[in-house]
């Protein structure tokens, strides 16, 4: 299996850091992305990381991944609780997605409990802040991993 792994970012987190700390902590995307490129190095994973505002793009992106890599990691933000088209196209990836929210959504309000894109996901991460990211690509490398024995 590749080990490219994909890690998208849905609408408004290029704030992160910017404004609403108290919901989403001071790390910036920069930071999120830093700290991905490090641990992906160390599993010898190669990152493509990448944030839209716009959904065809990541629908564009989730469709680059299906042809080249062997993961996905996404934050869909906002996309996570409207987005079919998201969902269609995660739904024609046979690897692995994690999908990763930064606060625990299932504590904030009602619109927040229902995602399109955990009909899909293979595990879900809400709550643990930007170590969330981290976690998830830990997943996928062992899950690729266990993937190359059989
Ligand atoms: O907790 C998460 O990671 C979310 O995916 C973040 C989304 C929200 O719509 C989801 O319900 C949960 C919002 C991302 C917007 O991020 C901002 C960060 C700083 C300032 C403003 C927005």
């Amino acid at each position: 299996m590749s080990r490219i792994v994909f890690v998208l970012n849905g609408p408004n987190l290029n704030l992160l850091g910017k404004r609403q700390p108290h919901i989403y902590g001071h790390e910036t995307l920069a930071d999120v992305e830093r700290d991905c490129r490090a641990l992906a190095k160390e599993l010898k994973l190669e990152l493509r990381f990448h944030q839209s505002n716009r959904e065809y793009e990541i629908i564009d992106w989730i469709h680059e991944a299906r042809a080249a890599a062997g993961g996905i990691v996404i934050n869909p933000a906002a996309f996570t609780h409207t987005s079919v088209a998201i969902l269609d196209a995660l739904n024609a990836c046979e690897f692995p997605i994690i999908e990763v929210h930064i606060s625990n959504v299932h504590r904030r309000e009602p619109f927040r409990h229902h995602s399109y894109v955990s009909l899909r996901a293979d595990g879900v991460i809400a709550g643990l802040g930007i170590q969330g990211y981290e976690l998830a690509l830990r997943r996928l490398a062992w899950l690729i991993d266990e993937e190359k024995k059989t």
